[in-house]
């Protein structure tokens, strides 16, 4: 594949300042190496800028509508944008695996919605494998934070009410084709909405009970008999925060190194991923990279590193 790595140094999404220098962290950690290790062709295309975005001339909604709680609303607007188009761009060619290094969630809202373009441009569906503790589904409208990386997926899905202050989609992805994984926090207002959405939803309980293997592998049953365009949004806090302190939102009970890996290595072998965002690094947050390595590790694993080439600490010292 040809990797294209597109840093996103975006953090005024999330409630904590930080997630700006994770692009940086992911280079640190060694991304390119590892990807290059495997035989894919890479290129870093540095960082994206965001737009001076028309369609948020203000910070507010008005009316009987607007949340005072908002924070960066045309800011993360002018981010949409422009990732939106570096989506569609960045996945024109057929070997083309663009990894978004992000930078906090808000950034899924562009590459949803470009990806789902260039879907709809290739006359393939579109899939969404959403690994994360949230299922951001939160509205303008109904975010109590006010952080703008607890709604991509409401954006994404075409839910009411980021008309005039987001950019419009230029294409929706269907809540039917949505798997979220490793869910446990879910706040009250995305509740009813996301039940009724038609999103599949395995929360932790159901990992548990069930195993990665016996959720995951229907969800890819489909995918493949589809012939569909798969993308992976990687949200940090999907990994127990024993062993993924780098992020501003941890949640006790997360997946662990060997379910995430597993799921990795399925995605791998089913060969389905046509991108990946990578979200949510706090290197601020980090113990001495410890997160970033993990993240680069899994990201690794899905891009076909097995045990039986993976280098020990022996050899490597
Ligand atoms: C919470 C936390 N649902 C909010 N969201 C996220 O602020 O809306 N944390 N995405 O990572
Ligand atoms: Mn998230
Ligand atoms: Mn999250
Ligand atoms: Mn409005």
């Amino acid at each position: 594949r040809h990797c294209r790595l597109i840093g996103v140094p975006l953090e005024e999404g999330a409630g904590r300042r930080g997630c700006a220098m994770g692009p940086a962290a992911f280079r640190t950690a060694g991304i390119v190496e590892a990807l290059a290790a495997l035989g894919h062709r890479v290129t870093d295309e540095g960082d994206l800028a965001p737009r001076a975005d028309p369609t948020a001339r203000t910070d507010r909604l008005s009316g009987p509508h607007d949340n005072p709680a908002l924070k960066h609303l045309a800011r993360i607007a002018g981010w949409t944008a422009a990732i939106a188009d570096a989506a569609f761009a960045a996945s024109a060619g057929p070997d083309d695996l663009p990894v978004f290094l992000g930078g906090d969630h808000a950034l899924a809202a562009g590459t949803l919605t470009g990806l789902a373009r260039r879907a709809a441009a290739e006359g393939r569906p579109f899939f969404v494998l959403w690994l994360d503790a949230h299922p951001d589904f939160h509205t303008l409208e109904t975010t109590v934070s006010g952080n703008l990386h607890g709604v991509p997926m409401a954006y994404a899905t075409g839910r009411s009410g980021f008309a005039g202050h987001f950019p419009e989609p230029a294409a929706l992805v269907d809540p039917a084709h949505i798997c979220m994984i490793g869910i446990r926090s879910v706040d009250a207002a995305e509740r009813g909405p996301l039940a009724a959405s038609g999103i599949t939803v395995h929360d932790m309980r159901r990992i548990d009970e069930h195993g990665m293997v016996a959720l995951l592998r229907p969800f890819l049953d489909r995918v493949q008999a589809a012939g569909g365009r798969l993308h992976l949004s990687l949200d940090v806090d999907f990994l127990d925060p024993a062993i993924a302190p780098g992020v501003g939102t941890t949640v006790p009970g997360g997946a662990s190194f060997r379910e995430a890996h597993l799921v990795m290595e399925m995605l791998h072998e089913a060969g389905l991923v046509d991108s990946v965002d990578l979200v949510e690094l706090n290197p601020f947050l980090d113990e001495r990279g410890r997160t970033a390595l993990l993240m680069v590790d899994l990201l690794a694993s899905l891009l076909g590193r097995r045990v039986m080439d993976y280098p020990t600490r022996s050899d490597r010292s």
